[in-house]
C-alpha cells in the first residue's frame, strides 16, 4: 500500500525555518513563517495565557471529555470578541476546532455537505493552506484579483469585477482582517460593497480571520466581520486563537456560521456530526484558557494591554521599514508598507531578488517575497532596507 504514495509538495513557508536553521552563518534575519516575534526573537507566551494556566493547574479537577462542539462557554466568548452582539445570538452556531486551520477545514466540509455543487473564491493571491485544503476536498475553485503589485494596494475594481461572477449559492473566502500575504485590506465603504455585491448574487462569504489585534486594534480589525455579519444572511467564520492569544501549538479556533434562527439546532448538529467524524471531541485546553482570559475583566485587561503591545510594536516596525525603504532606495516604491497591516506586507520584488536576500545577505523571507514584520527589530530594520535597495539595484 505504502508504496502507492507519492512524494507531496511541501509547504513553502514552513521549508524556510528548517533552511533558516540550517544556515550556519552567525547573521541571518528570518522574516518567514507568520509567528509574532519579539525584539529579542522570541515568541512569548503572554502574560494572562501563563495567569491563566495557573489558574487552571490549581482549580481543574477533571480532564474528562467537553462536547462534542467544545465547550459552550468557549462559543460563547468567542461570538462576544468576534460579533459583540452584530447578530442575534439564536442565529449562531459554533464548534470549536483544531486551530484556525481546523475550523476552515470544517467550514469547508460543511460546504461540501451542504452545496456540493457550490464553487469556492479565493483571493489570488491568499494563504496556500486555502487551496491547498480545497483542492484535496475536491471543491471546485476559482480565484478573485485582489492585489495590485504596482500600487501594493488592493485592486478593488479587478475584485468587484471577478466577484461579479459568483453563481448563487458559492462561497466566497474573505481575510476578515490583515490580509496573508500582502497586508494590503479593504476600507469600511469597500467591505460594505462587497456584501451587498455577496447578496446582490445570492454568494456565501466564509471569513476567515486568524489576526483579529494585529492590525488596527481588536475592535478595529471585527468591524468587517461584525459588517458582514450584520449584512449577509448567512455566513461562515473561521477563527483562530493562534495568533492574538500566542497559543499557537495548542491549536485553539472556532467555526461559526450564522443563518436563520429557524436552522440553528440542525446547523449545530451537523457541525457537532463533523467533529466526531474527524477528531471527535475537539482540544480543550487552549479554548479554556482563552474563555478564562475573556470571562475575567481582569485577565481581558492584562491581555488586551499585551496584544496591544505587540500590534504597536509591529506598526513601529513598520513605518521604520517604509522609512528606511525610502532613504535607502531614494523612492517611494515601496510606500505601501506603512500603509500595510498585520504581520505581513508582501515587497513584490521579483523570485530571484527574494533569493539573492537569502545567499547574499542572510534574509529569509517567501519567495514570493512576503516578510514577518515582527521577525524585524531597530537594529535589522536597516540592514534589510540597505539589502533590498541593493538587491533591486
Ligand atoms: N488563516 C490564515 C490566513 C493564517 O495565516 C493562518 C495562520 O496561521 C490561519 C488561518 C490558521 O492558523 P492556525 O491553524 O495556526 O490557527
Ligand atoms: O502564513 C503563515 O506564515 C502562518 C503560519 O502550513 C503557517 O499562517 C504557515 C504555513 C502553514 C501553517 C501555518
Amino acid at each position: 500500500m505504502l508504496t502507492e504514495l507519492k512524494a507531496q509538495p511541501a509547504d513553502k513557508i514552513l521549508q524556510l525555518i528548517q533552511m533558516f536553521k540550517d544556515d550556519p552563518r552567525p547573521v541571518k534575519i528570518d522574516l518567514g513563517v507568520g509567528v509574532y516575534k519579539d525584539a529579542t526573537g522570541l515568541t512569548p507566551v503572554m502574560r494572562a495565557v501563563k495567569a491563566a494556566e495557573k489558574t487552571l493547574w490549581e482549580t481543574q479537577t477533571t480532564k474528562t471529555y467537553t462536547g462534542l462542539a467544545g465547550d459552550p462557554a468557549f462559543a460563547t466568548a468567542m461570538a462576544g470578541m468576534i460579533l459583540a452582539g452584530a447578530v442575534a445570538d439564536d442565529r449562531i452556531a459554533a464548534v470549536a476546532t483544531p486551530g484556525g486551520t481546523g475550523a476552515i477545514r470544517q467550514a469547508l466540509e460543511l460546504v461540501r455537505m451542504a452545496a456540493p455543487q457550490a464553487t469556492v473564491w479565493l483571493s489570488n493571491p491568499t494563504w496556500p493552506n486555502h487551496p491547498s485544503i480545497i483542492r484535496y476536498l475536491g471543491i471546485p475553485m476559482r480565484e478573485y484579483r485582489y492585489f495590485d503589485a504596482e500600487s501594493g494596494a488592493v485592486d478593488f475594481d479587478g475584485m468587484m469585477a471577478d466577484l461579479d461572477a459568483v453563481k448563487p449559492g458559492d462561497v466566497v473566502l474573505l481575510h476578515g482582517c490583515c490580509h496573508n500575504p500582502t497586508g494590503a485590506n479593504l476600507n469600511m465603504v469597500e467591505w460594505a460593497a462587497v456584501a451587498a455585491l455577496l447578496n446582490r448574487r445570492h454568494a456565501v462569504p466564509l471569513v476567515d480571520l486568524a489576526y483579529q489585534g494585529f492590525g488596527d486594534g481588536l475592535e478595529e480589525d471585527a468591524a468587517p466581520t461584525r459588517l458582514i455579519a450584520r449584512e449577509c444572511p448567512e455566513v461562515l467564520i473561521a477563527a483562530s486563537c493562534s495568533k492574538n492569544f500566542g497559543i499557537y501549538r495548542e491549536r485553539t479556533g472556532i467555526l461559526m456560521t450564522i443563518g436563520d434562527a429557524g436552522l440553528r439546532a440542525v446547523t449545530q448538529g451537523n457541525l457537532a456530526f463533523l467533529n466526531r467524524q474527524n477528531y471527535s471531541f475537539p482540544p480543550d485546553h487552549g479554548a479554556r484558557l482563552v474563555t478564562m482570559i475573556l470571562e475575567n475583566a481582569a485577565l481581558t485587561a492584562l491581555w488586551k494591554s499585551e496584544l496591544e503591545e505587540v500590534r504597536l510594536n509591529m506598526l513601529t516596525l513598520r513605518q521604520a521599514l517604509a522609512d528606511a525603504l525610502r532613504a535607502e532606495t531614494g523612492s517611494d516604491r515601496f510606500g505601501f508598507v506603512g500603509a500595510h497591516r498585520g504581520m505581513f506586507s508582501r515587497l513584490g520584488i521579483t523570485a530571484d531578488q527574494v533569493e539573492r536576500l537569502r545567499v547574499e545577505h542572510g534574509i529569509y523571507m517567501v519567495g514570493d517575497s512576503r516578510l514577518n514584520i515582527a521577525g524585524l527589530n531597530a537594529q535589522t530594520v536597516p540592514v534589510l532596507a540597505k539589502a533590498v535597495a541593493q538587491v533591486i539595484r
